[in-house]
């Protein structure tokens, strides 16, 4: 416990980033942990596109499909001139779907942390949406933020697809959709997505691919500690690690040390055992039911949801509760 305050305090001063100190924070935990926000860096973000387009990995392709098909039909919740704000924008390819089907988004704000992203993905939906506003905002989605003035008087209607809802801890998840009711205020309309329980097969699957993508998409956190932190990880001393706890409805992801080794992150070092694991993931499924309740629970009625024809993944619509 001393120990622990005493790095802490350290770990506290302006010469350590945000990173490494999770890092040093995570890796001296027990049992380690890193967060699964520091996956997407230039080269994450890179393989996580990849594993967006791999035959076991289906939530993307299954999402895509729904939104394709239902979009009109959600937009039709959407109060007349609406401002779509979404949580973590990225690519901005799955609101494009909604813009296309939703003539009465008068205005889109994308958050997301990176701000060089979001200044070029704005330029482009200018371009392809000349009547559109495009608002971007820089910010960490899951912390308060300032909605731009000029969206004061639109509706609003909130977006969160890609099941990253799924990486929250439930009490975190419930935390996410309060703040999200807070942001959107009154009368406003969430749709989210998220992946489905199923059959083990499938879900194990989609997290260990045969190509290996998703184990280079994991092996990733440690490469880019060694890229910004100059720690020392040996890749090949770790191996990938992704299976169903069924008890808990999520898909965990490990790193797992494969012989005893010693290791130091900004001269601090860093012990594994044999066998010893790194979580760096929780990836959550639901039902539609333990969704609505998770919703309800959060200021949010459930007033629809569509799934794709294998029932692997949902997109549900929420009105915030009066
Ligand atoms: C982006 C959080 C939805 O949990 O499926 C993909 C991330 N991790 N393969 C997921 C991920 C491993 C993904 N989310």
């Amino acid at each position: 416990m001393r120990f622990q305050s005493v790095v802490a305090r350290r770990l506290s001063e302006d010469r350590y980033s945000a990173f490494a100190r999770d890092v040093i924070e995570g890796l001296t935990a027990r049992p380690k942990r890193l967060s699964p926000k520091y996956f997407y860096d230039e080269t994450g973000s890179r393989l996580f596109e990849e594993i967006t387009a791999l035959p076991e990995y289906y939530p993307t392709r299954c999402e895509l499909a729904i939104l394709g098909a239902h979009a009109p039909e959600m937009a039709r919740l959407f109060p007349a001139q609406t401002a779509l704000i979404e949580f973590g924008s990225g690519s901005s390819k799955k609101a494009r779907l909604m813009l296309d089907a939703a003539p009465s988004i008068a205005a889109y704000v994308p958050v997301d942390i990176s701000s060089k992203w979001l200044a070029e993905e704005a330029a482009r939906l200018r371009r392809d949406y000349a009547r559109l506003a495009v608002l971007p905002v820089a910010a960490d989605f899951t912390e308060s933020f300032q909605l731009p003035r000029s969206i004061a008087t639109l509706g609003r209607a909130g977006f969160f697809p890609g099941s990253t809802i799924g990486n929250f801890e439930p009490h975190q998840a419930r935390a996410f959709l309060q703040h999200a009711a807070g942001i959107l205020g009154e009368d406003a309309i969430l749709i989210v997505g998220i992946d489905l329980v199923k059959d083990e097969g499938t879900l194990t699957a989609a997290y260990n691919d045969a190509a290996g993508v998703t184990a280079r998409f994991n092996l990733n956190l440690l490469a880019r500690a060694n890229r910004e932190l100059g720690a020392d990880f040996d890749l090949a001393k770790f191996s990938h690690q992704a299976f169903y706890n069924r008890e808990r409805a999520r898909i965990e992801m490990h790193l797992v040390s494969r012989s005893r080794q010693k290791t130091s992150v900004c001269g601090r070092m860093i012990e594994l055992g044999e066998c010893e694991t790194i979580h760096t993931e929780n990836s959550y499924k639901f039902t539609v039911e333990s969704f609505g309740t998770l919703a309800r629970g959060a200021g949010w009625t459930p007033v629809a949801a569509w799934s794709d024809a294998d029932g692997y993944f949902s997109v549900q619509a929420l009105r915030a509760a009066k």
